[in-house]
């Protein structure tokens, strides 16, 4: 088995949406643990990915910066991006057009998974439904279908299978961008 992958995911999105709280559940780390990030963080976990060991480094942004100042660095060798919002708030959701407009200047092809978090809440206060959301990833113009998982990270629901999903596609991505005469 090939041990020498490494894939770097990104997670993008407003403030307060979950986007650390995603990742310290991936990193086995306790639900509400979290501060507001300051800056940039990033930690590696190891998985197998289509029979390949591979080591996902998962970087994570501060979502109050505001959009187009996270530094393009961040960006940079990116294999796959988490695109966060929460299903009860409104105006997490219809930033994401923003937040997709910044992914298309920095990066080219980069995969993009949407990810609805905070499913735990109450259904009624679900602003965002699942139709909603899946309608948004169909109206984008990407080379790929964007999918889409409901988290949430307080009861660890669907957390594993989207870090899984970031790995098979940043995979493909970067096996892509290896490619001689890409
Ligand atoms: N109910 C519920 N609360 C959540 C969930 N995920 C995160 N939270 C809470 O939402 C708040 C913000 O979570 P963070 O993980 O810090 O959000 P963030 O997107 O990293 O925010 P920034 O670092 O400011 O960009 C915290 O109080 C979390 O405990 C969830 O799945 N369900
Ligand atoms: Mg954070």
């Amino acid at each position: 088995m090939d041990t020498s992958i490494v894939l770097k995911i990104i997670s993008v999105g407003n403030s307060g949406v979950g986007k650390s709280s995603i990742g310290d559940v991936f990193n086995s780390r306790e639900f509400g643990s979290v501060c507001m990030t300051i800056g940039i963080d990033f930690f590696t976990k190891c998985i197998v990915v289509e029979n390949n060991h591979t080591k996902l480094q998962v970087w994570d942004s501060a979502g109050q910066e505001r959009f187009g100042t996270i530094y393009s660095t961040y960006y940079i060798g990116a294999n796959c991006c988490l695109l966060c919002f929460s299903v009860d708030d409104e105006q997490s959701f219809s930033d994401l057009d923003k937040w997709k407009r910044e992914i298309e200047q920095k990066t080219t092809d980069l995969p993009i998974i949407l990810v609805g978090n905070k499913i735990d809440i109450l259904q009624e206060k679900h602003l965002i439904t699942k139709d909603m959301a899946e309608e948004w990833c169909k109206k984008q113009n990407t080379k790929f279908q964007i999918p889409y998982f409901e988290t949430s990270a307080k009861n660890s629901t669907n957390i594993n299978q989207v870090f899984y999903e970031a790995g098979t596609l940043g995979l493909h991505h970067k096996m892509k961008s290896n490619k001689p005469n890409k």
